[in-house]
């Protein structure tokens, strides 16, 4: 980064950045975590991955929900971006059924509130998509929050408007990628507001770090499909018997190659740009 710009958050595995009073800088590291842990060990190319296919979806779901996009840094891991007001909770959309909404299902025959159909099996389709707002947590997991708390944080009328932004994003997407052999099992969205008091999509949007992408030839209810992009390393992971708390262990490099080589076939069908491309012009995505 060349020009002076404040540090103002970080992520796991961004940060984020003032360059005036109403635009931010986000840059994707090409950091990786596994078991919430952050490892040592780099995937070259990550957060270009991870940037190219969020710009791509801006560009591409800008007539669903406006969204903060600016423009995108030649380097391909920085995103300008409009300075908006966050809202405080995180938008969740489930297609299927995984991970903490399958959990909820097998104890309560519902997910976060949303009564569903007995004898559903793990990874399952649902029968339409589901809205389960959380809240953002400081430190450790996100927390599921029913109606009644998000309608006490954003207002009732705003999270009847983040619902439905959030389901018609996820529907689009989840659609398009369908086509494209990849399922998008659940995302994640996270929305601010303008000076306007218009609704914005803000983060990253629709990448493997803030969804669940199955590869859609593996994919049948009744198993726990791998995941796309980090299966290698959760495989890698398990076989060494680490206990999962910090540090993480390093990567060898056949872990490495083949996590980078996962990324760049979820970005190639999406966006239907070769990779290499896209490191020589990064708005070959927005075009
Ligand atoms: C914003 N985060 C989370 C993401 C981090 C932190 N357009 C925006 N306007 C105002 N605030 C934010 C955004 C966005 N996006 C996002 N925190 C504030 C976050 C990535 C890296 F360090």
């Amino acid at each position: 980064m060349p020009e002076a710009a404040l540090h103002v958050g970080s992520g796991k595995v961004r940060e984020l950045y003032a360059l005036d009073a109403d635009r931010l800088l986000l840059v994707a590291s090409d950091r990786i975590s596994t078991f919430d842990v952050v490892l040592p060990t780099e995937i070259p190319d990550k957060g270009r991955v991870l940037t190219g296919l969020s710009a791509f979806w801006f560009a591409r779901t800008r007539n669903v929900c406006a969204n903060h996009l600016v423009s995108l840094r030649p380097d391909g891991r920085s995103t300008e971006c409009r300075r908006l007001e966050m809202l405080p909770i995180e938008c969740v959309v489930r297609g299927y059924l995984a991970g903490s909404g399958w959990k909820d299902y097998t104890k309560t025959g519902a997910v976060c509130g949303h009564a569903l159909p007995p004898g559903l099996l793990e990874s399952a389709q649902l029968p339409e998509p589901i809205f389960t707002p959380a809240t953002k947590a400081t430190t450790g997991h996100d927390e599921n929050i029913d109606r009644a708390r998000a309608a006490e944080l954003v207002g009732r009328d705003r999270l009847e408007e983040v619902e439905r932004a959030s389901i018609d994003l996820y529907r689009f997407a989840s659609e398009y990628a369908r086509e494209r052999g990849i399922v998008i099992a659940d995302t994640k969205f996270e929305f601010g507001l303008d000076d306007e008091g218009r609704l914005v999509l803000a983060d990253e949007a629709l990448t493997p770090d803030s969804s669940r992408f199955w590869p859609a030839d593996e994919y049948g209810a009744g198993a726990a499909p791998t995941s796309f992009d980090k299966q290698f390393v959760r495989d890698y992971c398990e076989s060494l018997g680490w206990d999962k708390t910090e540090p993480g262990p390093e990567l060898p490099d056949d872990v490495v190659s083949g996590t980078r080589a996962r990324y760049v076939e979820a970005f190639e069908p999406l966006t239907a740009v070769n990779f290499d491309h896209y490191l020589s012009d990064p708005e070959v995505v927005l075009r």
